[in-house]
C-alpha cells in the first residue's frame, strides 16, 4: 500500500466495481473540489482535462481513463507535462461491436417501434402491412473506421451474409483478411451501404465527418448507426436528413450534446433509436474495465509504465 493514501480527482460517483477496486487504497477527491495535494486523475469520459487544470495540480502523476476514448483529455498537454495517461482499449471490442449490431438489427427490422406497438392500444390483431423493416442478411454493411472495434462489427456481418465495406484513414489488410471487408473511398461507402456505421474515435479530423453532403450521399433507404461519439455526425444535418426522408433511419447509442436536451427534434422521431451510451455496457466489459483502469492507475501512481498508455500504439 501507498503511504500516504494517494489522493485521486475523480468524477464521483465510480462504479460499485471501481469503488471495491480502490477502497482503503486511494482517497477519492470529487472533482469540484481539488484541494488540497492531488496525486492522480481518474475520469469516466468526461468532464475536460487541460492543461489549466494540469497546471492547478502539479502533483499530478497519472491520468487513468475508464474508457478507451480520451477526446476529453488533452493527452499533449499531459505528455508535455510527464504525466501519462492511460486507457482501455482491447478489452471492450466485443461488447461494442454487439451492440452496434444490436442497433443495426433494431433500426433495420424497426424492434423499438414494433415493442412499442405491441404495448399499445393499436395493436388489436396481426396486420401484414405494419411496421415493415428492411434486411439486415445480405445487405451491405459500410464500417467507417476499422479499427478494432470496427473489425469486430464486420466480423459479425459474416454471419449475416452481409457484403462489408469498410473506410478508415489508411487499409487495413490484416482486418481485410480476418473478415472480407474491402477497402473503398468513404463516398463510394456511403453511396454503396444499407447501413452505414460509425466506428472511429473523436479527433478534430472526425469532427463533423457526417453531415449534410455525406447524408444526401447515402441512399434513401439506408440507416447510419452510430457507436463512437456523438460529434462526429452533424445533429442539425441528420434532423434535416431524417424529415426529408433523405435517409431511412438512424440508430445513435452517442449524441452531441450527451444526454441530448429534452425538446431535441431527434427525440420525436420514430425512426430513431437513442441508447443512453452503452457500448461498453455489460457486466463482463465493465469489470475488465474496471480492473484495467485501476491497473493503470497505480503503475502511474508508483512510477512505472502503464499497461495501456495513450500514444504507445495500442489505443
Ligand atoms: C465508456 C466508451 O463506457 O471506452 C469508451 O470510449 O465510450 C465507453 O466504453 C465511456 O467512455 C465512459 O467511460
Amino acid at each position: 500500500m501507498l503511504t500516504p493514501l494517494p489522493r485521486v480527482l475523480a468524477d464521483l460517483p465510480v462504479s460499485a466495481a471501481v469503488l471495491s477496486l480502490l477502497e482503503g487504497r486511494v482517497e477519492l477527491v470529487p472533482w469540484d473540489q481539488p484541494n488540497g495535494r492531488i496525486d492522480a486523475i481518474y475520469t469516466y469520459g468526461h468532464p475536460a482535462v487541460g492543461p489549466e487544470l494540469l497546471d492547478r495540480l502539479p502533483g499530478v502523476k497519472v491520468v487513468s481513463n475508464f474508457g478507451v476514448g480520451v477526446d476529453h483529455i488533452d493527452v499533449a498537454a499531459a505528455a508535455a507535462r510527464g504525466i501519462p495517461v492511460g486507457n482501455t482499449p482491447g478489452i471492450l471490442d466485443g461488447a461494442t461491436a454487439d451492440l452496434a449490431f444490436a442497433l443495426v438489427l433494431a433500426v433495420g427490422r424497426r424492434i423499438v417501434e414494433g415493442d412499442r406497438y405491441a404495448r399499445g392500444p393499436e395493436f388489436l390483431h396481426f396486420d401484414p402491412s405494419y411496421i415493415l423493416g428492411r434486411e439486415v442478411h445480405g445487405s451491405t454493411l459500410g464500417i467507417i473506421g476499422m479499427g478494432r472495434i470496427g473489425e469486430q462489427v464486420a466480423r459479425r456481418a459474416r454471419g449475416f451474409d452481409m457484403t462489408v465495406l469498410y473506410h478508415n484513414r489508411r487499409p487495413n489488410p490484416r482486418a481485410e483478411a480476418a473478415t472480407g471487408a474491402r477497402y473503398v473511398s468513404q463516398d463510394e461507402l456511403l453511396a454503396a451501404a444499407d447501413y452505414v456505421v460509425l466506428t472511429v474515435p473523436l479527433s478534430p479530423e472526425t469532427r463533423g465527418l457526417i453531415g449534410s453532403a455525406e447524408l444526401a450521399r447515402m441512399k434513401p433507404t439506408a440507416a447510419l448507426v452510430n457507436v463512437a461519439r456523438g460529434p462526429v455526425v452533424d445533429h442539425a444535418a441528420l434532423v434535416t436528413a431524417l424529415k426529408a426522408r433523405t435517409i431511412r433511419a438512424a440508430a445513435l447509442d452517442v449524441t452531441d450534446p450527451e444526454p441530448l436536451p429534452r425538446d431535441h427534434p431527434l427525440l420525436a422521431m420514430s425512426n430513431v433509436i437513442i441508447t443512453p451510451h452503452l457500448g461498453s455496457a455489460t457486466e463482463e466489459t465493465r469489470r475488465r474495465m474496471a480492473e484495467l483502469s485501476v491497473e493503470n492507475l497505480f503503475l502511474g501512481l508508483e512510477g512505472k509504465p502503464l499497461k495501456c498508455k495513450v500514444g504507445q500504439g495500442n489505443d
